[in-house]
């Protein structure tokens, strides 16, 4: 596997070279290249005199400060990016005739940004929100943006009703409050008059709207889409991102302390593991139906809150995305991407959703005034790795020179170029699908089914998802202070599930039943198709698709997986030291946690370094504790809250725990567990032994951090 690049020493002059005096170094100058002899005081009239306006050094450094802020993104502000490449398996020719997907050999360039959607850029990386996962892929054939999520639908169907909805799920326009969070009125009350949010709302409602890593989060592209092969045959297509590290999330009131912890808990997470040659990856899969099967589905292909279950038409795995290279300058990448998801190469085209239509109006609009103006493509992240020739001129930040005099077509003057590309020299060509009909404004009949998917959702979790949606519903409703919107909502989750609405409603101190009038589409549908789909269900209500759960996936392993390492002094050495390399063998690291920093001094009397002291971590920003054997060190640590805390949250999160030695007493006690004690495993995810040495204990431990989590734990409590 190859490492990431060598840290560079940003910044500093470079080093002198013997015998010649120092090298011509990068002194600071100004932005117009002049050098700067004092960069510490500003130009005054005398020491202690005023400031002179004659200092162009400091204006322009001011000048240039007060500037740097540009608007943040109006949704998906906060995010993470990073480079790296994709690989097609093999030739997908027979679907598309898009180049990157058609040789194997071919390593195509991509970029990735990573985002929560309803935060500002300076939000916690762990509110409960969808997760933005927008590809750049820079081909031979210019850029592809596949611009997805981490969940497969989205909240409306129709692109008219965004702002709307961006509006009431941000903070609340009176008091800017609260910030990154949907569990407030106006997003509820929004959500509760439009009943085609059922199925995204069971899903943000879900672990999936809090990924333990963003490497560890599958991707959608959404919307249905066209593959066209070369004879220009079109398929159907949804796209998808499979993470190999498997599929994972924390605990709400985890994901609610790490906020606090540490609100860079994602990117962080991002950052570490590629600095580290741990290069995140995933498997490019594509569900493919063919144009003939259009509307054999119960629900309208072109509808964006409905999936195709995996069930009825199977992933195809095509490819592989690696992210290999963190960016050298937030800014300049992460934050002048510049994403759009009109941004095609011959091959690959739209479908008619309504809600892809309205994105691709949105995207270069909102760059226009994001990026200050029409030349973005010309920022280094956004550059297509082809060349651009067009008679395109002009403009704010305009950084090519195009020389000669004619920037029109058709013309002599210039040998008739840049000229039109046909097909077969790669000119993009809009699949000639037919359109046509009345003006109107409405939606087909199939769009109206809008609980089918949102009840085979719910049906297809494990107990303890299920319990989750609910305990998440509790608390978002539960800040809802408006008691008609809390009741309306009971009300649709009712058509969703009546046992989910019994359970929320349970927790709200709602009576059931309770009825409301649904809220109408005020769409019309087109002629006839509606009171067609209203009696026919879409899913058949025994039906449940195991891919929509999370349970029993492949856990993909622990590799960068963090373990803390509890002790004190008095701690048994050979244990830490057993665990740490059998952790290290296995891609994961252990990292010694103590109520001080510096070295404690372990039961033989040997040094053991301290990564990190109680008051500056938490377990919630690990995945699994283990408690070595050392008396003075259990005492010790027994003595101490935050210790006992630590362990009793790991417990609480569902998390692995292992102890050699008097190490099994504190787990003992800190997590009520009999069974702990003496190793009769009431709960397999507590690795606990006082006669086991830690390298025979660590291939249980391992094993059981690779189940992530022991969620059972809640349901016994
Ligand atoms: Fe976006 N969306 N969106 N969106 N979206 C933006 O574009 C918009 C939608 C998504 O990391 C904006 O450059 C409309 C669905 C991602 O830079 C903006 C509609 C999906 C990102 C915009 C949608 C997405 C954006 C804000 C409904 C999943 C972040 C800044 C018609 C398939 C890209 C920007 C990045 C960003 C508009 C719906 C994904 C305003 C109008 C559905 C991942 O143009």
């Amino acid at each position: 596997m190859a490492k990431s690049r060598p840290k560079q020493a940003r910044g500093k002059p470079a080093d002198s070279v013997a015998g010649t005096g120092p090298a011509p170094g990068p002194y600071l100058t100004t932005n117009h290249g002049l050098r700067v002899n004092d960069d510490q005081h500003s130009l005054k009239a005398g020491v202690r005199g005023p400031t002179l306006l004659e200092d162009f050094i400091l204006r322009e450094k001011i000048t240039h400060f007060d500037h740097e802020r540009i608007p943040e993104r109006v949704v998906h502000a906060r995010g993470a990016g990073a480079h790296g490449y994709f690989q097609v398996y093999e030739s997908q020719a027979h679907y598309t005739k898009a180049g990157f997907l058609q040789d194997p050999a071919l390593k195509t360039p991509v970029f990735v940004r990573f985002s929560t959607v309803a935060g500002s850029r300076g939000s916690s990386d762990l509110a409960r929100d969808a997760r933005g996962f927008a590809v750049k892929f820079y081909t031979a054939e210019g850029n592809y943006d596949l611009v997805g999520n981490n969940i497969p639908v989205f909240f409306i169907q129709d692109a008219l009703k965004f702002p709307d909805l961006i509006h009431a799920v941000k903070p609340e326009p009176h008091n800017e409050m609260p910030q990154a969070a949907s569990a407030h009125d106006t997003f509820w009350d929004f959500i509760s008059l439009m009943p085609e949010s059922m199925h995204m709302i069971l899903w943000v409602m879900s672990d999936r709207a809090l990924p333990r890593s963003l490497r560890m989060m599958e991707g959608f592209g959404v919307h249905t889409f066209r593959l066209v092969n070369a004879e220009g045959r079109s398929h159907f297509v949804k796209f998808h991102w499979k993470p190999l590290l498997g599929l994972h999330s924390v605990a709400w009131s985890e994901a609610q302390q790490i906020s606090g912890q540490d609100p860079d808990f994602q990117r962080r997470d991002l950052w570490e593991a590629i600095d580290q040659g741990e290069f995140p990856e995933w498997e490019f899969g594509v569900q493919i139906v063919e144009e003939k099967d259009e509307h054999l589905f119960d629900f309208d292909l072109l509808d964006p809150t409905k999936l195709i279950p995996e069930e009825l038409v199977p992933v195809q795995r095509i490819g592989r995305m690696t992210l290999n290279r963190n960016v050298d300058n937030f800014f300049a990448e992460t934050e002048q991407v510049a994403f759009h998801p009109g941004h095609l190469v011959p091959g690959i085209d739209f479908s008619d959703d309504p809600l892809l239509q309205g994105r691709l109006f949105s995207y270069t609009d909102t760059q226009l005034l994001r990026l200050g103006g029409p030349n973005f493509q010309e920022i280094p992240v956004n550059r297509p790795q082809v060349p651009v020739h067009n008679n395109q001129r002009d403009g704010h930040m305009r950084q090519a020179i195009d020389p000669g005099r004619v920037s029109y077509s058709p013309n002599t003057l210039a040998g008739g170029c840049p000229m039109q590309a046909g097909a077969a020299a790669g000119g993009f060509v809009s699949h000639p699908a037919s359109a046509e009909g009345a003006r109107i404004r409405g939606k087909s009949g199939k769009f109206l089914d809008h609980f089918s998917q949102a009840a085979l959702f719910y049906r297809s979790q494990s107990d303890w998802e299920r319990a989750h949606i609910v305990q998440a519903l509790r608390f978002e409703l539960g800040k809802v202070e408006s008691s008609a919107i809390r009741e309306r909502m009971i009300g649709l989750l009712g058509e969703v599930d009546a046992g989910l609405a019994d359970a929320v409603a349970a927790g709200l101190g709602i009576a059931m039943p309770v009825t409301i009038e649904l809220p109408l589409n005020r769409s019309v549908p087109a002629d006839g198709d509606a009171a067609e789909s209203e009696s026919r269900p879409a899913v058949d209500s025994a039906d449940i698709s195991k891919a929509l759960s999370m349970a029993d996936r492949p856990s993909g392993g622990i590799r960068t997986r963090k373990v803390a390492i509890l002790a004190a002094d008095g701690v048994d050495e050979p244990s830490v030291d057993a665990m740490q390399k059998a952790l290290a063998a296995a891609g994961a690291s252990g990292k010694v946690i103590a109520p001080q920093g510096g070295v404690l001094t372990g039961a033989g009397g040997g040094p053991v370094a301290v990564d990190l002291s109680l008051l500056c971590t938490s377990s919630v920003l690990f995945d699994a504790v283990y408690v070595p054997g050392g008396e003075a060190s259990i005492a010790a640590l027994g003595r101490d809250g935050g210790a006992k805390r630590f362990i009793s949250e790991a417990f609480r999160h569902c998390k692995a725990i292992a102890a050699t030695g008097d190490g099994c007493d504190l787990v003992a006690a800190c997590t009520d567990d009999a069974g702990s004690v003496e190793g009769e495993r009431a709960d397999a995810g507590l690795v606990v032994s006082r006669g086991a040495t830690a390298r025979a204990l660590s291939v249980d431990f391992i094993d059981a951090i690779a189940q992530h989590r022991f969620w059972h734990r809640e349901m016994d409590r």
